[in-house]
């Protein structure tokens, strides 16, 4: 079985709880509940991990390149415009790196505009809501065909 990482960073543990007009009602369980049942029936297998933490986001993509797993889709959160220890973690990873955003951060502060991930990214998504990390898998299982 094929194996994808779903990687979500600081604060999207409060998916569905605070700031729906921004980041929609879903929660992140809903979310991650979603992809494991699609990459299942797909016959693939689908982990998930958020956390709050540069480290600890920078530890999962290590096991993530030494445990076989052959995709990334990353939500780097905040971490997406300030993290280069993300961008080099994701650089010594060898599958596939899509990058996820809920919002279009390019219709939102200028901060928001620029992300280390996108150098290292092979697709990036933003503003689709949450329909956004099923782009993605659909994308990485298409591309496996
Ligand atoms: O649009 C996205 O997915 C972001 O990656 C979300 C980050 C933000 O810093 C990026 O610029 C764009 C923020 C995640 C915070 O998530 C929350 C969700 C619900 C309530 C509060 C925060």
């Amino acid at each position: 079985m094929q194996k994808i990482l779903v990687l979500h960073g600081p604060n999207l543990n409060l998916l569905g709880t605070r700031q729906p007009e921004i980041y929609g009602h879903e929660t992140l369980a809903g979310v991650n509940n979603a992809l494991h049942e699609k990459a299942l029936i797909a016959g693939w297998e689908l982990n998930y991990r958020q956390s709050n933490h540069e480290g600890e986001l920078i530890d999962a993509i290590h096991t993530a390149r030494d445990d076989g797993t052959c995709a990334i889709i990353i939500n780097p959160a905040a971490y997406t415009h300030t993290s280069i220890a993300i961008l080099d973690a994701l650089n010594a990873f060898e599958g596939k790196v899509i990058e996820v955003h809920i919002s279009n951060v390019h219709q939102r502060e200028a901060f928001r505009h620029h992300s280390y991930v996108s150098l290292r990214a092979d697709g990036v998504i933003a503003g689709l809501g949450t329909q956004g990390y099923h782009a993605a898998l659909e994308a990485i299982m298409a591309a496996a065909k």
